[in-house]
């Protein structure tokens, strides 16, 4: 794929810019060479992420990343396969790939991106949105729990799985490295800006 023909249409002041740019880091500083490296990525206002990052590329369906990205690891173990995905994405219609694979312990990083709503669609309420929150789906305030995704995956059996934020940039970055260089299932829960529809 001819990469830096997608110009990035993120909202001025999104998180994704900056969970980019420690993904970037965190493979330069690991000195993977880029033919290693297969990004898949899932559907959310970031899915041409994968475009952006050195390396494979696969922009696949929307809560979908995760069996692509585990046939890709079985195809070719000597690859390092991050697979990114987004709260509605990975937490919501996916949400059984995820749990399984907690489960079966596939050797695949998993970064999900989390804005706690539907932004792509603009701004519907999702599995981690918070309780009274306002979007376009609870315009009077969210009344269903949020799930917490790590003690999700936790209990799903996974043996590395972390919370970080888009706000704390050099820790996100050495975290990233750690799941990277983690044998087995990793999942990082990035919480994400969203400066357009998180107003909470
Ligand atoms: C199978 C399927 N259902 C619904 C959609 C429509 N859709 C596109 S993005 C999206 C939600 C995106 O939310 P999230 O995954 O949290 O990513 P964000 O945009 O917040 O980064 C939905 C429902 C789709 N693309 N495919
Ligand atoms: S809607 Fe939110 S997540 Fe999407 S690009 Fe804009 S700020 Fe980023
Ligand atoms: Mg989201």
């Amino acid at each position: 794929m001819r990469k830096g023909l997608n110009l990035i249409q993120w909202c001025p002041g999104c998180g994704d810019f900056l969970i980019l740019g420690a993904i970037r880091k965190a493979l330069q500083e690991l000195e993977i060479p880029k033919e290693d490296i297969v990004i898949v990525s899932g559907v959310g206002c970031s899915g041409k992420i994968s475009q952006y990052i050195d390396g494979y590329a696969a922009e696949t369906l929307h809560g979908r990343a995760i069996p692509f990205a585990i046939g890709v690891k079985l195809a070719n173990p000597k690859t390092h396969v991050i697979c990114i995905g987004w709260d509605g994405d990975g937490y919501g219609i996916g949400l059984w790939h995820f749990l399984h694979a907690c489960r079966r312990n596939n050797p695949i990083t998993y970064l999900v991106l989390d804005n706690e709503n539907y932004a792509l669609t603009t701004g519907q309420a999702s599995s981690t949105t918070p309780l009274s929150a306002k979007t376009r789906t609870t315009t009077s305030g969210n009344t269903t729990p949020p799930f917490n995704p790590v003690e999700l995956a936790k209990s799903a059996g996974c043996q590395f799985s972390r919370e970080a934020t888009d706000s704390n940039i050099a820790e996100l970055k050495e975290l990233i490295k750690e799941a990277i260089l983690f044998d087995w299932f990793a999942h990082i829960n990035i919480k994400q800006k969203c400066p357009s529809w998180k107003r909470w």
